[in-house]
């Protein structure tokens, strides 16, 4: 934690120091609005779609939109950096990156905290986020304009059923499950039951047929858009974590624009984040039958172990410490 707190001064003395670009970019002002957005998702990704189709549009009267997938522009989790040294002035973020800068952004980046779509959706709206969009904005010079839904995160994995029940998370033990490479992601791993193992996105299909990595977590729609299933064999539907992303643009950018531009970007993501997650519900209902067809044996476990055992890995953790008071109860409260 000190590590990660120690770069968070570092950001911002970069930035007070002005190391960092929080000047007006290049092209604004009545000029065309460069707006690279980066992500390690696909062109495919509903999330991706969703922007290409209904944000790169309604701002495309002062602003060119111009998206790059999978991580060909910056490594999956270096887009914040980037925004923030002025590279880039978008990107599809997540709490559990938030969480290297700012460690409170791990309460929405865990296990069985949300539970679904339109309880994020409450969550981002609600006065308890002020604070959280407060400090990326002043810290980090990023903006969250919109919070997007990825999906209910599940297990995938290459053993067959036969050769490995996931009942409980004991049955995880000593599973070489990958999750992506933040400190947040590696403890859901762990308080999952498995081993887990840090790969980037774009390594987990090779990972996965190579053996390198017995799993994967990710939503079904995930699974499908990379192809998993054609490397994988089952998946536990242990949905422990309802995964989000927040569309983020460079603080720099935004507040460059006038009034007029920043309402048209703020409501071309709410409508994004909007479409993208109504896609993605659709793809999470209906794909499981597609699995099966592709030979993945797709089963729900012991939700209730697993539930009690991830609540209970958080409970005196270092994440928990971080978290301000009384946002977990108000989140709770948002729920159903
Ligand atoms: C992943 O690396 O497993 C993950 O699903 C993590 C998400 O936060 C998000 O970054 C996502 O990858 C990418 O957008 C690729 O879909």
């Amino acid at each position: 934690m000190t590590l990660k707190l120690t770069r968070r001064l570092a950001i911002a003395s970069m930035i007070a120091a002005g190391t960092i670009a929080v000047s007006a970019p290049a092209f604004a002002d009545g000029h065309q609005i460069q707006l690279r957005m980066a992500t390690s998702g696909s062109e495919t990704d509903a999330r991706s779609v969703a922007l290409a189709e209904v944000f790169g549009p309604a701002v495309a009267g002062f602003a060119s939109y111009e998206p790059s997938y999978n991580a060909t522009l910056f490594d999956q989790g270096t887009e914040l950096d980037a925004i923030s040294r002025g590279n880039l002035e978008m990107s599809i973020t997540s709490a559990q990156e938030l969480a290297q800068f700012f460690p409170e952004f791990s309460i929405f980046a865990t296990g069985y905290v949300h539970q679904d779509a339109a309880h994020q959706v409450r969550v981002f709206n609600d006065p308890l986020m002020a604070p959280f969009l407060a400090t990326v904005e002043e810290e980090l010079g990023v903006k969250l304009l919109s919070v997007m839904y990825l999906g209910q995160r599940h297990v995938n994995l290459r053993q067959t059923r036969e050769e490995l029940d996931v009942q409980t998370p004991a049955d995880l033990a000593g599973v070489n499950l990958r999750m992506p490479g933040t400190d947040a992601w590696q403890f859901l791993g762990a308080a999952l039951g498995a081993a887990p193992t840090p790969m980037a996105f774009t390594e987990v299909y090779t990972g996965l047929s190579t053996g390198a990595i017995d799993g994967q977590d990710n939503p079904l729609p995930t699974v499908v858009d990379r192809k998993f299933y054609e490397v994988t064999n089952q998946i536990a539907l242990t949905s422990h974590l309802v995964d989000l992303n927040y569309i983020a643009i460079s603080a720099a950018t935004f507040n460059a624009m006038t009034p007029e531009q920043q309402l048209t970007v703020q409501k071309a993501a709410d409508a994004a984040a909007s479409v993208g997650r109504l896609r993605q519900l659709e793809l999470e209902g209906s794909l499981i039958a597609f699995l099966e067809d592709n030979g993945v044996e797709v089963y729900t476990p012991d939700l209730a172990a697993f539930r009690e055992h991830v609540q209970a890995q958080y409970v005196g953790s270092e994440f928990a410490a971080s978290w301000p008071e009384g946002v977990l109860d108000a989140i709770n409260a948002l729920g159903n």
